[in-house]
């Protein structure tokens, strides 16, 4: 349907791998630093690859000025040889079979490039983001991960700072060299050089090694790095005990920049972090943030084994490296903090973000089989479902299982570009186990539905479960997966008669008998959300209320709550009921237990979002109305509100966090039930409690919060202003400031906030984070965003275009906001299909974005299937 609009770009299978002809022994690079004309000089040593046949040097390369070439010294001239804007082609009969060494400089524009990918400019420092292809902006090169080398690399710059992978090995005025020893694929290198400052540590390994640790930021962030230092710390140390790795280079340097199209990168011994996830101090930085730097800080530490030592064969097995770093850096959250509060959120996001994607147009497997630009695959399913799969595999082959899995995994492929069927041998070898089955959760796309029915006779349980995924795009064919479910029995009165045990489902329909029973239990199913599924199931009256009330597991009380939750909003919505007792109970005795975490009562308070129950409504057979949701969703609060009332005030008060600030799991967690029941009092008193709160506050967590509460009470103005005034120059707090604005209005005015902050001074568009800030924060308020008339598609259509002429990764990221636009109205849909069909007929539109808006207008092929 838009194959008149969209460029033809080409797709990249998994089917077409072939290995590369050539290895590299040694590669060597200088960089001479200008802004507008960086010369890059390249000697590379290149060695027929044993056991593949010889062939063509075949070079990726983009945007480069060509100075000169040379194979073993002799000149080569452009005009004789195959060049193109993707790369070059020596054709094998001009290569000596035995290697060769190539020699290239070329010219770059590192100020021009507004991409942020390959070597550019952020606040006047230089930088590097390399993966997945951004190398070939650099120099010409085999850019795919399965060719590895060790670099050596020279700059030459006047900035005091310059740096690169590895050890650093000589320095002079204006010159220094580094050395990184460990093979390593192009998209892992990194270079930095600018007027930096350093927030120096120290670790020592468990076989002695004296590491030096910095943190280097601009001059006026250093007092921001303390946290971030000690979470690295807290890393190494980690991956030591639990994983048995040991950092292999005696430098690890982390470089924060202002302008960054994702989080931060793992480049060999130099990770480069987008700023907001490395500074942070109580002032400026929420709880959510100290966590959220922690646990990324860890992930990119923790690629040093996953991802860079063992690295990826081809894009395709993208999965192997993101998907079990976030299960590492899950597994050390967890560690760090409470392991249930982890468990809850993780849950949430996967569900807000992966279930969204698999039931949608944008659906394709843990590892895909084709793509068209690969960077549209750093997705929620690769990285969050890419997680939740190790888990399932963990959970099958128990923890010493998985332990001896991994350590055969780091024995034999140390220094390998592996694949997921060399990953999924280690541990059939390591446990003995048939993993033919396991493997669909790599290969097939979408969300598992499980129901389940039950029979009680005499003594003796029976479930009964059934699967069933549907079809999602390129894939009709589901056949049954391996689910591992995690099942506790509880009888009526509430002790547990099984305690957990996992039950493994590998048929389309599976019964499971338990014998012996006094009474008929209560099932508690899918514990600690043991498989990435969706349970269909309608459990008798009652039943959701006492596992809220009674579960030993902390996830399903969890669960319980919210599923009772998304049941009655369902109904308040779609039928106008009232709000159910028997929920507001269940919610008022969680939240009033001294004896629970307050940061697990405060995620029980926490209603489904209104994209979570658009969803709900759409798989119920009924058309979301944005607005309905919102107000049965405020109906719902301002009810729990009320019943919680007497109580709210003395409870926040109670919660006051005093004496010195910690950003751990225990203040954290009064931090954020304090600020939830303020949200609930803000719904009564119309925002009052939250003014003097704000007047007060501390902290960031208790600033933002409350701010928040008179964004929602609709008021707050000279707070925003005030807030501005005090943090202007501050990108990480104004970016805050841009967010929560069109976030948190009233739907009804969000796109006009949205309008009216995208004319501010501070809209910075062309920094990443400030256009995510704001265009983000519209998208993320459900009601406003999708607005009757259509101006909040407009408005995102307009800024994607724009940006995407830019920027085409960030933009091409956006996009998903329209990935459900068929389940609204006929008039929304009308309304979303022509600001996507605008996006498609841009000039010059980007494969990034081509690609995704071409898949997102798929689905309006068949609207009611996605
Ligand atoms: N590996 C990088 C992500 C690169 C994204 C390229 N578009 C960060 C991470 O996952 O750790
Ligand atoms: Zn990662």
């Amino acid at each position: 349907m838009q194959a008149d609009t969209a460029p033809a770009h080409s797709a990249t299978r998994l089917a077409d791998y072939r290995p590369y002809p050539w290895k590299i022994e040694q590669v060597a690079l200088t960089f001479r630093l200008a802004a507008k004309t960086t010369r890059v000089l390249s000697t590379i040593r290149f060695a027929p690859n044993p056991g593949v046949a010889a062939g063509d040097l075949v070079l990726d390369g983009e945007r480069l000025g060509i100075v000169s070439l040379a194979i073993d010294g002799a000149a080569l001239d452009p005009a004789t040889i195959a060049v193109t804007p993707a790369g070059l082609t020596v054709p094998a009969d001009r290569l000596p079979a035995d290697g060769f060494v190539w020699q290239a400089e070329v010219e770059i524009d590192p100020a021009g490039n507004t991409a942020l990918e390959g070597l550019y400019m952020s606040g006047g420092m230089f930088c590097t983001q390399c993966e997945a292809e951004g190398f070939r902006k650099i120099t010409y090169y085999p850019d795919r991960p399965d060719v590895m080398a060790p670099f050596r690399v020279r700059i030459e710059s006047d900035l005091p700072v310059l740096l690169s992978n590895g050890n650093p090995v000589a320095a002079g005025p204006g010159w220094a060299e580094w050395e990184d020893p460990w093979p390593k694929p192009a998209y892992l290198f990194a270079l930095v050089a600018g007027d930096l400052k350093a927030h120096p540590g120290a670790f020592t390994t468990a076989s002695g090694r004296e590491v030096a640790l910095n943190i280097w930021v601009r001059p006026a962030d250093i007092d921001r790095c303390a946290w971030a230092m000690e979470s690295l710390i807290r890393s190494m140390d980690w991956d030591e005990r639990v994983y048995g790795r040991e950092y292999d280079l005696d430098v690890f340097n982390i470089v924060a920049v202002d302008d960054f199209n994702m989080g931060a990168m793992e480049n060999k011994g130099l990770n480069i972090f987008n700023s907001k996830w490395v500074l942070a101090s109580p002032e400026t930085a929420t709880d959510m943030d100290f966590e959220r730097i922690e646990g990324i800080i860890a992930h990119e530490y923790f690629h040093n084994w996953t991802g860079n030592r063992i690295t990826c064969r081809d894009w395709f097995q993208l999965c192997l490296k993101e998907g079990l770093t976030v299960f590492r850096d899950q597994q050390f959250t967890a560690d760090m903090r409470s392991a249930p509060v982890k468990r809850i959120d993780d849950v949430m996001t996967l569900r807000a973000r992966q279930f969204r994607e698999d039931m949608g147009p944008l659906a394709h497997p843990v590892r895909p089989d084709s793509y068209i630009e690969i960077n549209n695959f750093y997705t929620a399913t690769v990285y969050e479902k890419g997680a939740e799969v190790i888990g399932m595999l963990k959970r099958l082959v128990g923890d010493e299982g998985y332990r001896r899995a991994l350590d055969l995994y780091f024995d034999r492929h140390d220094g390998d570009a592996a694949t997921i069927e060399d990953w999924l041998a280690v541990f059939e070898e390591a446990t003995g186990r048939d993993l033919a089955q396991f493997k669909r959760w790599y290969t097939d796309a979408g969300t598992p539905r499980l129901g389940v029915q039950e029979a009680y006779d005499a003594g003796t349980y029976t479930l009964t479960f059934t699967q069933n995924t549907k079809p999602t795009p390129g894939q009709d064919d589901k056949p049954p997966r391996v689910i591992p479910i995690a099942l506790g029995l509880l009888n009526p009165n509430g002790d547990e008669v099984l305690p957990t045990r996992v039950l493994e489902m590998t048929e389309a329909t599976q019964s499971f008998r338990f014998d012996g029973l006094a009474a008929r239990p209560v099932p508690s199913i899918l514990r600690g959300f043991s498989a990435p599924v969706v349970l269909d199931r309608a459990p008798p009256p009652g039943e959701r209320a006492f596992l809220l009330a009674h579960d030993t597991d902390p996830f399903n009380r969890w669960e319980a709550g919210r599923a009772l939750a998304r049941e009655v909003l369902v109904t308040m919505i779609a039928e106008g009921a009232a709000p159910a007792p028997d929920l507001l109970a269940g919610l008022e005795a969680v939240a009033t237990d001294a004896t629970l975490d307050p940061a697990f009562r405060a995620l029980c308070l926490r209603l489904p979002g209104e994209d979570d129950l658009a969803q709900a409504l759409h798989d119920a057979g009924r058309t979301p109305d944005p607005d309905a949701i919102h107000a049965g969703r405020e109906r719902l609060a301002r009810a729990l509100a009320e019943r919680l009332s007497p109580r709210l005030g003395a409870m926040i008060a109670d919660l006051a966090v005093g004496g010195d600030f910690r950003p751990d799991a225990d203040q954290g967690g009064r931090r954020a039930l304090r600020m939830a029941l303020l949200a609930l009092l803000s719904r009564i008193d119309g925002g009052a409690e939250a003014a003097r709160i704000h007047a007060a506050a501390a902290t960031m967590t208790e600033s933002l919060g409350s701010l928040g509460c008179l964004l929602e009470a609709g008021r707050g103005a000279p707070e925003l202003a005030a807030f501005h005034d005090r943090w202007a120059g501050n990108r990480q707090v104004i970016d805050k400031w841009f967010l929560i604005q069109p976030l948190q209005a009233r739907p009804e005015a969000a796109v006009a906030v949205a309008e009216r902050l995208a004319r501010h001074a501070d809209f910075d568009w062309k920094n990443p984070n400030r256009f995510r800030s704001l265009i983000g924060g519209l998208t993320g308020n459900h009601a406003g965003f999708h607005a009757a008339d259509g101006a909040g598609y407009r408005f995102l259509a307009d800024w994607l275009i724009r940006l995407d002429a830019l920027n085409p990764q960030t933009a091409a990221r956006m996009s998903t906001a329209f990935e459900t636009w068929t389940r609204y109205d006929a008039d929304r849909r009308g309304q979303a299909a022509e600001a996507l069909a605008r996006i498609a007929a841009a000039p010059g539109l980007s494969r990034d974005t081509a690609e995704m808006v071409g898949r997102i207008r798929a689905a309006g092929a068949d609207p009611a299937g996605t």
